[in-house]
């Protein structure tokens, strides 16, 4: 039977390591509610990351919903459609309005130039998504936050340890999220954090996951429980042991596809940042039809015929779905590069271990569906 490849496969810490960490937690008895294993997993990621303070939370999403708890975000934010639908999602449960704006072609982030023109006396925040890790051009969109006074949380699910100029990425903006779900690159299970800036706002963010809980008796907010567990924590403290290594493999496959992939006419690459130390969460392929010769729906389905399983991050765009495509800030023509990327995107399977042979099977599968301007099959 052939082996069916995902768009991910998650690296698990070494279970001899874990079971002597259960075996400890076993003996102590304390489970959740800050213990020794989410202090420490705290300490190790903020050192890990280079930010000054980091909150762990049970996944990204609480984090998300918590971040604009934390702000006391009101009225209309100013979002991305180009996402995983947590980023909206945790707008609307905090009974806010999205309000979407394009994308730019380069990395597939919010478009500033297209900012400005979406505030209204009721915008209080911009919460863009550094999506498949890749920064947003974060300068001006403090820029712009800064004219009209607005705070500014990244969704960086997907930017675990990414570095610009030698700098964490996730020290931008008022807060920046993180996701350790099971297909990030770097998983505790589920989970998630909030970066933030200051001890001030890191005891807020403290109370907040914890139901508001400033001591036993005390509730200084209408908080939520998002707390990470010990075993996660635990679980966590290994996973930082070889997460250098497993972005380096990463690295290895991404160089692997552009190699193979680069010279088929109609398969279209993001840009290449040299300023980053990136993690190459997701290798997206943009399939243009036109020069391509098929779509790229097309394209995912032969693929999984062979049982080669990519995904398409991020089709349909937010606003399409129907909680949300009723708002003018949906309306097509609005988002015109957003319909495009999604329409086009295709990301392929990258995780540490996966097997180099599959690029090649992909790139002669690709380049035997490829077809010429008359529609014919080119044949190699
Ligand atoms: N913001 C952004 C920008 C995000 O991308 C996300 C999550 C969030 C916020 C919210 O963070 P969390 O609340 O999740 O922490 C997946 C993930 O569930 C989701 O975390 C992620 N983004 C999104 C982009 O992808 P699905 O529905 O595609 O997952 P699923 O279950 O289809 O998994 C994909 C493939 O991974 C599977 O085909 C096989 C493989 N897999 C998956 C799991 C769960 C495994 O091999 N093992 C596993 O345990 O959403």
């Amino acid at each position: 039977m052939k082996k069916e490849i995902f768009v991910t496969q998650p690296v698990l810490p070494d279970l001899e390591e874990f079971t002597e960490l259960l075996k400890d937690i076993w003996e102590r008895k304390w489970l959740t509610n800050n213990g020794k294993y989410h202090q420490d997993f705290e300490k190790a990621l903020a050192d890990y990351l280079g930010v000054p303070y980091i909150s762990l939370f049970s996944n990204g999403t609480l984090a998300l919903i918590s971040a604009l708890q934390v702000l006391n975000i009101t009225g209309e934010v100013i979002t991305t459609p180009y996402s995983f639908v947590a980023t909206t999602h945790a707008l609307w449960w905090n009974n806010i309005k999205p309000v979407f704006v394009d994308i730019e072609p380069d990395f597939c982030n919010l478009d500033p130039q297209k900012i400005e023109a979406a505030i209204t006396p009721k915008t209080t925040a911009i919460l863009p998504v550094h999506v498949y890790g890749n920064p947003c051009d974060m300068d001006k969109i403090q820029e712009i936050a800064d004219r009209y006074g607005l705070k500014v949380i990244y969704d960086a699910a997907h930017a675990f340890g990414v570095k610009q100029n030698g700098q964490s990425i996730l020290n931008f903006g008022d807060l920046s999220i993180l996701s350790f779900h099971a297909t990030k690159v770097f998983n505790t299970i589920e989970g998630g954090a909030i970066v933030c800036h200051d001890e001030k706002t890191k005891q807020r963010i403290d109370y907040l996951k914890n139901f508001g809980f400033a001591g036993e008796t005390e509730v200084v907010a209408p908080g939520i429980n998002a707390k990470m567990n010990e075993i996660q924590a635990a679980y966590g403290l290994l996973q930082l042991k070889t997460i250098d290594k497993n972005i380096e493999a990463r690295k290895l496959i991404d160089n692997s596809y552009r190699e193979k992939l680069g010279n088929i006419r109609g398969i279209h690459f993001l840009s290449e940042n040299k300023s980053l130390d990136y993690n190459y969460a997701y290798f997206p392929v943009f399939i243009n039809e036109e020069e391509f010769g098929i779509s790229r729906d097309e394209v995912y389905t032969e693929l999984n015929e062979q049982g080669i399983h990519g995904r398409r991050y991020f089709y349909p765009l937010i606003s399409q779905f129907p909680t949300y495509r009723g708002l003018d800030s949906a309306s097509s023509e609005k988002l015109f590069v957003a319909e495009k990327m999604a329409k086009e995107v295709l990301c392929l399977p990258i995780y540490p271990e996966l097997d180099l042979e599959v690029i090649n099977t992909i790139a002669e599968l690709l380049k035997k569906l490829e077809r010429n301007l008359n529609g014919n099959i080119v044949s190699k």
